[in-house]
């Protein structure tokens, strides 16, 4: 399979938010000027872009948006928390539609990528010609508690002894909690040391044949801080959506966009059970089980399937 490694961009800026909040969003548009639409929403939340993401997307047909969320990447104020909800990033990401002209896209997404390209297209179904999504997480409260608090610990119980021992015995009984207390806290070491421990336990369990480096990179300061910070944040506040299986509930809006889900069997980050409970509200949905794979965009099968998915919608 030919991916698209060197897809440098035509334009990259700063977007200044609408909404007064003094968020100025980092975007990278890649590809063909007057190609077919796509909106890249990275993970996380916090997690921002990089450039590996391009290689899904011929530039000759494609034009591609790729921004960091409020917090993320070169996004400033960096890991801040103010004004960041899941509602604002779906207002930041009509913003940039109309201003670059664009009257429907492709949403292109995987893990807190798939929360919010789904979020987007239920709030807004008119504006999606396509859904293209990996590792699906919808933040439900039995996929939380999985990973923060009691589940993931069976498969990597070394590595969760490390999440958890950061934590006094007295607070374990909730982790994210525990976190949330010491990520907001005005320590600053603190904070980074809360933060170093939270993102290398998602780093430890995202690949179904755990990498030293790729592991260590989610520990490092920056990245770490604006990860943590903004997930532990969304997830306290059930990313802001005011009902555990809101996800679910508006799918039925979807019925008349394409769809395809990508998910590794063996994701222990965001079980391939949520892939299945959305299949079912979406039966026009083509999930692809990808049988040899874990959590990550990079994993052999996942990225295959990501292209092979990129190049079939040429057609559309
Ligand atoms: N969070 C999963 C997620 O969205 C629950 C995610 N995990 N790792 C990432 O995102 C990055 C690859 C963006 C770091």
């Amino acid at each position: 399979m030919n991916f698209y490694d060197d897809n440098e961009p035509f334009e990259t800026g700063y977007f200044d938010a609408k909404d007064g909040s003094g968020y100025k969003i980092y975007y990278e548009r890649i590809g063909n000027p007057n190609g077919e639409p796509v909106v890249f929403f990275h993970g996380g939340p916090g997690g921002g872009i990089k450039p590996p993401y391009r290689k899904f997307f011929d530039p000759k047909h494609y034009q591609v948006l790729l921004f960091d969320q409020r917090g993320a990447g070169l996004t400033t104020p960096h890991a801040s928390l103010e004004d960041n909800t899941t509602w604002k990033l779906v207002e930041d990401t009509e913003a940039m539609r109309e201003h670059f002209g664009i009257e429907k896209w492709i949403v292109f997404g995987g893990s807190w990528g798939s929360t919010l390209s789904m979020v987007y297209a239920e709030t807004h179904p008119e504006r999606v010609k396509a859904l293209v999504l990996r590792g699906l997480f919808m933040c439900r409260k039995q996929e939380i508690d999985w990973f923060y608090q009691e589940g993931a610990s069976r498969l990597f119980p070394e590595a969760f002894e490390v999440y958890r021992e950061f934590i006094p015995k007295e607070e374990q009984n909730d982790l994210v909690a525990a976190y949330y207390k010491r990520l907001t806290s005005d320590d600053r070491a603190l904070q980074l040391a809360a933060a170093k421990h939270w993102s290398t336990w998602e780093g430890s369990t995202s690949q179904l044949l755990p990498e030293k480096d790729f592991v260590e990179g989610y520990g490092e300061p920056e990245f770490a801080l604006a990860f943590a910070r903004i997930e532990c944040h969304y997830f306290t506040n059930a990313i802001f959506l005011g009902e555990d299986e809101w996800i679910l509930n508006q799918a039925h809006k979807l019925k008349d966009i394409p769809t395809t889900l990508v998910h590794g069997r063996y994701d222990v980050v965001c079980p391939v059970e949520n892939a299945w409970d959305l299949k079912k509200r979406m039966p026009h949905m083509d999930l692809q089980i990808i049988e040899d794979a874990g959590h990550n965009t990079f994993e052999k099968g996942i990225e295959e399937a990501l292209l092979k998915t990129m190049e079939n919608l040429k057609q559309l």
